[in-house]
């Protein structure tokens, strides 16, 4: 037995909020866990420190299992984002105390390694298909074996992806939410030449991916993947909402574009109807906003049954504490695809030490043991909370839209 002395909650924003649970033990071993909740941190802060804390002191935190089944059958509230993501930070912080225990890197304790390293894609984004292919040029060279396009489209003043800042893309970037707007036609037309050049200037040895950020139909998913089959793209990404898992069958009728989704996902129960009728290619639900490494691990072992590869969601708002989490997953599980990777800000790597690290298109998560993932809680002092929403989207018409 390990007993739960203490837990806290450190809200720090070193160039954008991250919310970060400690636990402590009797044995003065700690772990940590990502709760990070974009645009959404103080809630599940709150829910941590209100309502989830009190119920861990003297809890003996090698019961990884039981302490999950607590949290989710015993809140009799169940799943939610800002419940999954609490619950997460419980396990993730568990996990990392158990790896420690055993002296060993969390890898190992999963099963160990099933590959050499984590394949990942970067982001490059240009206001123009020239801008963005440069981007990507740049790396390929750094040795990115699957880089993710995204383009301006003419007409539209600002798209998702895109930003000034050509090495950064931060959508949380305002105290109230900025307003988008959006154009389903000029979009339409403008990813095949974005593609089209893409192969003509990046030929067809790397991997290429599109977000389209919920922002189709799906019937017009359905035409949007088969102009895109000539250019091979490695997937599509959440073509379509999939509050209703059904929507996908129709776009599968359509096209043969490989079909990622998930990123807000936050249980297996999101997942289900889109895994067990083989509508998607990819999974993109995250440690940190389904359930931590011991759900997440689940959802993958339903994913492996019907063909369907993870593709963990790695934006920045997902803290080194959860890349780290993610790339002991990665490294383990059968049916591995590929891995987001956003590299963060350097003050908040300063924040968050970690031995995990990049090379020629990989990630390895370090032989640290636990997560190999630490916090600086003197420098987190240093970056109070501040509030940022993410952007929403209207049509011409004024109409709200999803972003
Ligand atoms: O909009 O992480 O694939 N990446 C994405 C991200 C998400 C943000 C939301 O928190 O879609 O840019
Ligand atoms: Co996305």
């Amino acid at each position: 037995m390990i007993k739960i002395t203490g837990a806290k909650v450190i809200v720090t924003c070193p160039g954008r909020n991250f919310v970060t649970l400690k636990i402590e033990t009797d044995q003065g071993v700690y772990g940590l866990g990502d709760a990070t909740l974009n645009g959404r941190e103080l809630a599940v802060a709150s829910y941590l420190t209100d309502h989830v804390i009190p119920c861990l002191i003297g809890r003996d935190a090698h019961r990884i299992e039981d302490i999950w089944q607590f949290l989710y059958r015993g809140a009799y509230w169940r799943r939610g984002p800002v419940t999954m993501s609490a619950i997460a930070a419980v396990d993730m912080a568990l996990w990392d105390i158990k790896g420690k225990v055993a002296g060993l890197p969390l890898y190992q304790l999963l099963g160990g390694a099933s590959r050499d390293g984590v394949m990942v894609y970067a982001h490059a984004n240009g206001v123009s298909i020239e801008e963005t292919l440069e981007r990507a040029e740049h790396y390929i060279a750094q040795g990115y074996k699957a880089v993710r396009l995204q383009s301006g489209v003419p007409g539209l003043k600002s798209t998702y992806g895109v930003s000034k800042d050509k090495d950064r893309y931060e959508p949380a970037d305002a105290d109230i939410p900025s307003e988008n707007l959006w154009s389903t036609e000029k979009y339409l037309r403008s990813v095949p030449a974005l593609f089209e050049a893409g192969r003509e200037k990046l030929g067809w040895d790397v991997h290429l991916l599109h977000d389209i950020h919920h922002r189709l139909t799906p019937i017009e998913a359905g035409r949007l993947g088969k102009d895109l089959e000539p250019y091979r793209p490695f997937w599509l990404e959440d073509a379509t909402p999939a509050e209703n898992q059904a929507n996908f069958r129709l776009i599968r009728q359509h096209t043969t574009s490989p079909l990622a989704v998930g990123e807000v996902f936050n249980s297996i129960w999101d997942c289900k109807q889109l895994i067990e009728e083989q509508l998607i290619d990819y999974i993109r639900a995250t440690v940190v906003h389904a359930g931590g490494i011991t759900h997440l691990r689940r959802i993958a072992g339903l994913a492996d049954l019907y063909n369907v590869r993870t593709g963990c969601h790695g934006a920045t708002d997902l803290s080194p504490v959860c890349m780290g989490a993610a790339l002991h997953f990665d490294l383990s599980v059968p049916n591995f695809g590929v891995q987001e990777y956003m590299h963060h800000t350097e003050e908040t790597d300063a924040v968050f030490p970690h031995a995990y690290s990049y090379a020629d298109g990989m990630l390895h998560p370090g032989e640290a043991p636990g997560l190999g993932v630490d916090i600086d809680e003197a420098l987190a002092a240093k970056y109070p909370y501040r509030r940022a929403y993410l952007p929403v989207n209207r049509l011409e018409d004024g109409s709200m839209y999803n972003w």
